[in-house]
């Protein structure tokens, strides 16, 4: 059995399906794990959607901030233009795809592996059993029937750092960024949302999540993606999955079942006609 963790879809179907043909993905006997990200801005989001959701345990899925925001549209707190995301609105499959994608984890560890999947990363002040157990807080909502409730506070980037104290609609509020769109951090643990370029962009005091002092999950390999301009990326136990297919860079899997990690890459010239964000 082979097990391959894949980076953000954004709706390229066709690109996945030629990264799996590259990996020779057996769906009688391997695995995959996904980054999350699986829609929006790319040409087939429900394609990909339904190819996922038929792959059903074959796949473990992480919520990013795309799929979340769908999740929004879905639930009517937001409005979309994106013909793409439409598309999904207008599926007669609809709710079946949009309560698969309402009930996907926030975070994936397996102990065996040793491997942590995320989509944007972990707050660096928080272990592992930390991380876990908030966004088992979160999940608990995302899964009850007032999961509307939560789509109506999930958007802002305030309270940007993390309290015990923290309770309500602003707690969950800080969870939800720092799994699904987290990118800069403080030593101190304060979150800079709005900073979206490669490291070395940042303002000053702020670093990559995966390198702030003290970092409590740095024993942990985690994979996650959500960061296009990072690209494809090991270091500090950490590995970047998203090499911006959508932009017309690469669709990236990490074969993690192996002694040695490695990586296989699909080039996805169509997109190139797209800017880097
Ligand atoms: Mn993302």
């Amino acid at each position: 059995m082979a097990i391959y963790a894949i980076g953000d879809l954004q709706g390229c179907y066709d690109d996945f399906r030629r990264l799996l043909d590259q990996c020779r993905f057996n769906p009688d006997k391997d695995r995959l794990w996904l980054a999350g990200d699986l829609i929006s801005r790319g040409p087939k989001s429900l394609q990909t959607l339904r190819y996922v959701v038929s792959l059903d345990k074959l796949v473990i899925s992480v919520l990013g901030n795309h799929d979340l925001h769908m999740l929004a549209v879905d639930a009517g707190i937001k409005s979309t233009r994106d013909p793409d995301l439409v598309k999904i609105l207008e599926a007669s499959d609809r709710r079946e795809l949009m309560d698969w994608l309402r009930h996907r984890p926030l975070i994936h560890h397996d102990a065996s592996l040793n491997y942590t999947l995320v989509h944007a990363g972990i707050y660096p002040h928080w272990n592992l059993s930390q991380a876990q157990a908030h966004a088992a807080e979160l999940h608990a909502v995302l899964r009850s029937d007032n999961y509307r409730d939560f789509f109506e506070h999930m958007y802002g980037d305030e309270p940007d750092c993390w309290s015990e104290d923290l309770h309500g609609w602003d707690r969950l509020r800080f969870i939800c960024n720092s799994f699904s769109r987290m990118r800069f951090c403080s030593h101190s643990g304060q979150l800079h949302l709005a900073a979206k370029g490669p490291p070395g962009t940042q303002p000053e005091g702020f670093h990559p999540w995966y390198m702030v002092r003290g970092r409590k999950t740095q024993n942990q390999k985690i994979i996650f993606g959500h960061w296009s301009t990072l690209g494809k990326q090991h270091a500090n136990n950490v590995y970047a999955l998203d090499t911006g297919c959508i932009w017309g860079g690469e669709l990236t899997a990490l074969r993690i079942d192996t002694p040695e990690p490695h990586y296989i890459s699909v080039d996805c010239p169509a997109h190139r006609e797209g800017k880097l964000e």
